[in-house]
């Protein structure tokens, strides 16, 4: 079982094909090269080649092994990505250089698009000192304000995750801002209907859903007995359900910037996992994105679809 970060680097299988979309970034081709080292992944850059050669050459990297398409426009470079993804010819795609957006509609692109299940979703993963266990963390990055019955597909993607990793049981708590539904707070009411429907049987056996919960009960038993709160999921939640774009972009940056911790995030859904980094984030960052989504690629998630 994965329990740490570091943990994502020791998974045993073959080095993965990886295409990086608009690869004319420093940090992202200073992970790549890391991840081919560490015998992680065999990169396949597609971008401006000018641009990143200068940049390989200024930070003093060799990127000449590795097969290059030259596309200076971002939108072909995704395009041309996915089209691969698609063709099998590469494991995973990785974001460079390129607005998120871009490269999503690229992915769920209706005539050649990858997307394979009903909904895409963006995973989080942070090690972080004051919490006992990596905590998920979903959906940050992708899905904006997302119905309910997407919130129920975000949880099974992050279950898949969260299972690859080697979870047994997996703890959801549906966040909100406070933990009584009220109907002024649509966060509330989703969140509780959510606990309705895993005390209806209707999420998979190994997963336990509870909320609403602001983030102090998901995180600490503490603040549990304090607010007399008795939960299997409170002051131990593996993954962190988060309402909005907001609220996930918020404690995720939160985590990293004002508590240090280490993460690393994909987008689960598409035919391969997509590994997709802010563009603030450092390269340990990056590379810790890469190994997750080696993992996932390794274990064959998306062929459970
Ligand atoms: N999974 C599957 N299909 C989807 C999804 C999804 N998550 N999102 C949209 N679709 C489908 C819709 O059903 C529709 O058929 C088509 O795609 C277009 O949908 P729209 O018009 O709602 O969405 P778009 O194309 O305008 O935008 C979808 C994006 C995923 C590109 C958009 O939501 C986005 O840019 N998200 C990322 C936000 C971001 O910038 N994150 C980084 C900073 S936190």
């Amino acid at each position: 079982m994965i329990k740490s970060i570091a943990d994502l680097y020791n998974i045993n299988g073959q080095a993965r094909k990886m295409a990086v979309v608009a690869c004319q970034d420093h940090e992202v081709l200073e992970a790549a090269v890391e991840s081919y080292e560490m015998g992680l992944t065999e990169p396949l850059l597609i971008g401006d080649k000018n641009k990143t050669y200068e940049i390989a050459q200024n930070i003093g990297i060799d990127i000449s092994k590795f097969e290059f398409i030259q596309e200076q426009d971002i939108v072909k470079a995704s395009e041309i990505g996915v089209k691969l993804a698609s063709s099998g010819q590469v494991d995973f795609l990785m974001k460079g250089l390129v607005d998120t957006s871009i490269l999503l509609k690229a992915v769920l692109n209706k005539d050649w698009g990858i997307r394979k299940f009903k909904l895409l979703s963006h995973v989080m993963i942070y090690q972080v000192n004051t919490y006992h266990k990596l905590l998920f963390l979903t959906d940050g990055g992708m899905n904006l304000q997302p119905s309910l019955e997407e919130k129920v597909d975000i949880i099974n993607n992050a279950s898949l995750v969260a299972r690859a990793l080697g979870l047994k049981e997996i703890k959801v708590a549906a966040l909100a801002a406070k933990e009584k539904v009220d109907p002024k707070m649509p966060a509330t009411l989703d969140a509780g209907k959510l606990k309705e429907m895993y005390l209806e049987g209707k999420f998979a056996e190994d997963i336990i859903v509870d909320g609403p919960f602001a983030l102090d009960l998901a995180v600490s038993k503490q603040a549990c007995e304090i607010k007399g709160v008795n939960s299997m999921v409170g002051g131990d939640a593996d993954i962190l359900l988060v309402p909005n774009i907001e609220m996930g972009n918020g404690i995720g940056k939160a985590i990293t910037y004002l508590a240090n911790g280490e993460s690393a995030g994909i987008i689960i859904g598409a035919s391969v996992p997509i590994v997709l980094t802010s563009r603030a984030d450092d390269k340990k960052t990056k590379l810790n994105s890469i190994a997750l989504g080696n993992a996932i690629a390794i274990n064959s998630v998306h062929d459970e679809f």
